[in-house]
């Protein structure tokens, strides 16, 4: 088999390349290892900046999302006895859309699957071989059991946290940073009509909860809990009851209704430099996670693809190195940008038990409310600055 561009991982990152090198005339294959169900149930980020609804839009992706999809104007931001309206277009000139990772994902798919390239679902035993060289390989095996090998000139390493690509970059040299955050969230989708027209982030003295939602039917709800507490030892209505409790509002009440999933996500920042080895490029959770308080997990894989698209067109079809060569420093710029307003959300938003930091955090959250700078910063970093 030979391919231009083989792609590792079939998640937003890998499958939105794989459409924009089609779009400039660059074939790829997509490899995947887990199945077409399973990637198109993974429950994951729900909210799209402006420039990742543009990106889908412009690349034919953006019928379902516009007519499906939720434009939010801005978030609500609480803490108890307030909550307060932050304008995004008022104060940055951009909205946000509700459309869930899992929409995109399955846009994506069938986009692939209806006469886009090759996407090979249940590969196993992928090993990336002759990245220094200009003719680099994937070893694989395929859903039938037979090995291949796929020549080709570039690989893009989108195969998410735990993939391949990573070590392979990181044993030519690099370096990584991390921090684990003392908590973690606990997440319900819920068959219950959302209590808010916008998203709703809550600073309580018990921890943070967040409202969102997926459509007019289906809330998201999170709570900040412990990283160390189990799923078993959260009843429904034990989660219900510190959701009403977290969101309290005179005047205002919570939709319950039947919880059809629930979950505890770590939470965590991680960068990993260079994003880029030889012939090998990563892009998304492959090279960079975020807490999701953010919400920009799903939209910084979008704008690294964004980046390395123009950059591959530019070197197979007119040999040029230039755009390549800037990569990794271009879009480790944005990476560190968003990698700072997650830790920034996290930090102002989950309480640690030290009430001189829950002074700091109260003070933070009403400077926010109260100065029209402090309250851009945040709409300017949360609808997404621009990508390049
Ligand atoms: P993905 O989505 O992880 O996709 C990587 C794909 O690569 C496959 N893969 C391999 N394929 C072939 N060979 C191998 N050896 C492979 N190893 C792995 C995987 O099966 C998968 O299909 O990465 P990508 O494309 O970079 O997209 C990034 C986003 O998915 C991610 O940033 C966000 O979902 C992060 N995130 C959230 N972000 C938000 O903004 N808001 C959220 O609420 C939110 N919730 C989440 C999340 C990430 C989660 N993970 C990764 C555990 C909740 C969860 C549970
Ligand atoms: C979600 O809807 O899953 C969501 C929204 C906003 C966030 C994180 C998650 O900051």
């Amino acid at each position: 088999m030979r391919t231009q561009v083989a792609i590792i991982g079939a998640g937003p990152a890998g499958l939105l390349l794989s459409r924009l090198l089609a779009l400039q005339g660059v074939d790829s294959v997509v490899l995947e290892n887990r199945s077409r169900e399973y990637v198109e149930a993974r429950i994951r980020a729900g909210i799209l900046e402006q420039h990742t609804v543009d990106t889908l839009t412009d690349a034919g992706l953006g019928e379902r999302l516009h007519r499906e999809g939720m434009e939010h104007r801005g978030i609500y931001l609480q803490h108890p006895g307030t909550r307060y309206q932050l304008d995004f277009p008022e104060l940055c000139g951009r909205t946000v859309w509700v459309y869930g990772q899992t929409e995109v994902t399955k846009d994506l798919i069938r986009a692939q699957l209806d006469g886009g390239p090759p996407l090979l679902f249940e590969v196993s035993d992928v090993t990336l071989e002759e990245v220094d060289s200009d003719s680099p390989c994937v070893r694989f095996t395929d859903a039938d059991g037979v090995a291949q090998v796929l020549d080709c000139d570039v690989i893009a390493g989108t195969d998410g946290f735990h993939g391949v690509s990573r070590p392979v970059v990181q044993a030519a040299g690099g370096h990584t940073w991390e921090r684990t955050y003392p908590y973690a969230w606990l997440g319900i989708l819920a068959d219950a009509a959302p209590a808010t027209d916008e998203l709703i982030y809550a600073w309580h003295p018990e921890g943070f909860a967040l409202y969102s939602m997926r459509s007019p039917s289906v809330s998201r709800l999170y709570l900040q809990v412990d990283p160390t507490e189990k799923i078993e030892d959260w009843s429904d209505d034990r989660i219900w009851e510190n959701l009403a409790r977290r969101f309290a509002l005179d005047g205002w009440d919570i939709n319950t209704g039947t919880v059809t999933e629930k979950s505890i996500l770590p939470m965590r920042s991680f960068v990993s430099t260079p994003m880029r080895r030889g012939r090998l490029f990563l892009a998304g959770d492959a090279a960079h996670i975020v807490p999701p308080t953010g919400a920009k997990g799903l939209n910084l894989a979008v704008a690294d693809v964004t980046l390395l698209a123009q950059a591959l067109v530019r070197l197979l079809t007119e040999k040029q190195t230039d755009l390549v060569d800037a990569y990794s420093d271009r879009a480790l710029a944005r990476v560190w940008r968003c990698t700072h307003f997650s830790w920034f959300m996290t930090s102002m938003l989950h309480t640690s038990g030290d009430d001189f930091d829950a002074q700091l955090q109260l003070s933070q959250l009403r400077r926010i409310c109260s100065s029209e700078a402090a309250a851009r910063e945040l709409a300017e970093n949360y609808t997404g600055l621009p990508v390049g």
